[in-house]
């Protein structure tokens, strides 16, 4: 219901938009539509090695397309969404993390895709496959995503998956009853939150230990006691799958996972519902009162003769205003170029920091013994230390990031916020009286505006930070990029140097580490540029259009008064009807427009 009033109201603004001559306006509404037509909501599903991710990303849909095993492991992450009939396809890349091709794959060769990470026939490197499917959660706009848990929960990959948090809008944390949390999983899920606000934890396989009750309830404790807020939900995969091939309601609820997509359903989708139909409410006024200041600085031009010199000089003030805005040294401009660039050496700085620190606890790991009896341990402990790190500074860049988004946007606000109002005052006997939800709405999007927009989300282009860093750092045998990092190579020429002595092998292990940390380094630094620059752009074309529109809003009511001000007593009458009119169908859109926001807050 909410979402074709929604359709229905941006249709009609996009007309008005187009009727009064502001393509500008109807483009902007026209890019919303298409954001709300896929109105996606991403569920990110973590968690350690085997504890049931896949198993529970098919008991949720229904169906199997992500490979379950005792033995082989989830290796690529699985995007999982809706679409009318079973489709796949596979993410390849020839080594460039920047570089990917999407290839449709069969439908029985995803098992094949997802548990390996390189192509059978080719040197393409398998980084994430996307899948289809036609089920009824996902058609209701939710996406999954199974991730890879290698290892224990400070290995490199589950620490990169952390990444993909930012970018979705919940986390499940998946761990199975055998146990209680450990501390790694606890210090796992307090980062987990600082990344994404959604996370809710899963306990899995309630079918197989008859002792769950009592170790969510332990549970519960320690996350109570480290203050961790989380709900933790108990489900059974395959009571579940069970329930689906036997159409059991009542097996279904007893699999807990009936409870699991209520919340997924009702409470997530429903919140995301309800922020969309905000935004639109506040794209839709903030249009309205764009067209609105021109229609009102015209009628008061007829109606009010004598204010007209006034009212001129005042609207060729927001005009200039409005010039000073757009141009490149506005101070939201300003704002945005030096904080941009003071990020990329502040997060520069802060990873060198890191390794820094890295390499001098991996030096004295290294001189505290033997290199050749050492190295099977170092390895592991040094590439899940500086993933550690990697997803750290991650961390930073999106605080920081997030904070720049929110200066910029309160320096456009101090500067342009204003602008249409400054006809509020000849209007105020005018009987015109503003919609009382959009002026509502006008404080929401000032304090909104004022937080800054999330500048993040968009910033990989549908490719997972996860995947990325995954097969950055995690080191399957045959990952050239981990061979290239120098790590495999070093313990090869540690072998064959056996004879020479400690101190030579000593020196060796530690330019084996500096080579593997250069080149993290390399990748990493590469990445957060590469991040940054799109979320300068992102705000750069965010701020310049809406500076383009108020400048155009500006000289729009600039030119109409001056014209209607010529006009005959006869014109200016007849004209007034019209304009009156006109401001009362735009008053009309905006409570429509309005009445979204109490729909959606009711
Ligand atoms: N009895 C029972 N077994 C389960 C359940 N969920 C998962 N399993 C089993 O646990 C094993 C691991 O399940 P997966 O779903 O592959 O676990 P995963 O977390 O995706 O594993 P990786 O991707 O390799 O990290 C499989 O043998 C599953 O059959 C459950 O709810 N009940
Ligand atoms: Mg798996």
């Amino acid at each position: 219901m909410m979402q074709s009033e929604r359709k229905a109201t941006i249709e009609l603004a996009i007309k008005a938009a187009q009727a009064y001559g502001r393509g500008d306006l109807a483009d902007r509404l026209e890019k919303l539509q298409i954001r709300l037509s896929q109105p996606d909501m991403t569920v990110v599903v973590l968690g350690q090695f085997k504890q049931g991710k896949s198993s529970l990303v098919n008991a949720l849909v229904g169906g199997a397309p992500c490979s379950v095993d005792d033995d082989i492991a989830t290796a690529v992450p699985t995007i999982v969404r809706y679409g009318k009939q079973n489709k796949a396809w596979a993410l390849l890349s020839d080594g460039d993390s920047s570089q990917q091709k999407r290839e449709p794959i069969e439908w029985q060769h995803v098992p094949g895709y997802v548990t390996a990470h390189r192509r059978h026939d080719s040197e393409l490197e398998i980084k994430g496959v996307e899948v289809e499917l036609p089920r009824k959660l996902l058609a209701k706009g939710i996406v999954v995503v199974d991730t890879p848990g290698v290892g224990g929960l400070g290995s490199a990959h589950a620490t990169a998956c952390l990444g993909t948090l930012s970018m979705a809008d919940a986390g499940l944390f998946i761990s199975d009853v055998s146990q209680e949390f450990t501390q790694a999983e606890i210090d796992y899920l307090k980062q987990a939150q600082e990344l994404c606000s959604t996370i809710v934890c899963v306990a899995t396989k309630i079918d197989l230990y008859p002792a769950w009750r009592e170790v969510i309830k332990r549970n519960t404790a320690h996350l109570q006691s480290v203050g961790i807020e989380t709900p933790i939900l108990a489900v059974s995969s395959q009571l579940r799958s069970e329930a689906i091939r036997r159409k059991d309601k009542a097996m279904n609820e007893e699999s807990g996972c009936g409870q699991l997509v209520r919340m997924l359903t009702d409470d997530f989708l429903q919140t995301n519902d309800r922020q969309l139909s905000v935004k639109t409410a506040e794209e839709v006024s903030s249009v309205c009162e764009q067209l609105r200041s021109q229609l009102e600085a015209e009628l008061i031009a007829v109606e009010s003769p004598e204010k007209s010199s006034q009212l001129l000089g005042d609207l060729e003030a927001a005009k200039e205003r409005s010039e000073r805005l757009r141009s490149s040294v506005s101070r939201w401009n300003i704002t945005l170029n030096d904080g941009i660039g003071d990020l990329n050496s502040d997060v520069d700085y802060d990873f060198r920091q890191r390794m820094r620190q890295v390499t001098k606890e991996a030096d004295e790991a290294i001189e505290s013994g033997d290199p050749l009896e050492l190295w099977d341990e170092f390895e592991p402990w040094l590439v899940n230390r500086v993933s550690y790190d990697v997803v750290a500074n991650y961390r930073f860049l999106a605080m920081r990031s997030n904070e720049l988004s929110a200066l910029v946007g309160d320096h456009f606000m101090t500067d342009g916020g204003d602008m249409l109002h400054q006809i509020d005052i000849y209007t105020a006997d005018t009987a015109l009286g503003r919609v009382k939800t959009s002026l509502e709405l006008d404080v929401k999007e000032t304090s909104k505006a004022a937080k800054g927009m999330t500048v993040l989300k968009g910033s990989y282009s549908g490719m997972l930070m996860c995947t990325m860093l995954g097969s950055m750092i995690s080191v399957p045998p045959l990952a050239p990029i981990a061979a290239g990092i120098g790590l495999m190579m070093g313990r090869k020429s540690l072998k064959d140097e056996k004879e020479r002595a400690l101190k030579q092998r000593r020196g060796e292990a530690k330019n084996s580490m500096r080579r593997y940390g250069d080149e993290v380094s390399f990748q990493v630094n590469k990445d957060s540029r590469d991040t940054l620059r799109k979320v300068q752009r992102q705000l750069r074309d965010h701020y310049s259009a809406r500076a383009e529109e108020l400048n155009r809003s500006t000289s729009e009511a600039l030119r109409g008064a001056a014209e209607a001000v010529k006009k005959s007593e006869s014109e200016k009458a007849a004209r007034g009807k019209d304009l009156r009119a006109e401001i009362n169908r735009v008053n009309g859109l905006a409570a429509r427009a309005g009445k979204l926001v109490s729909a959606a807050t009711q």
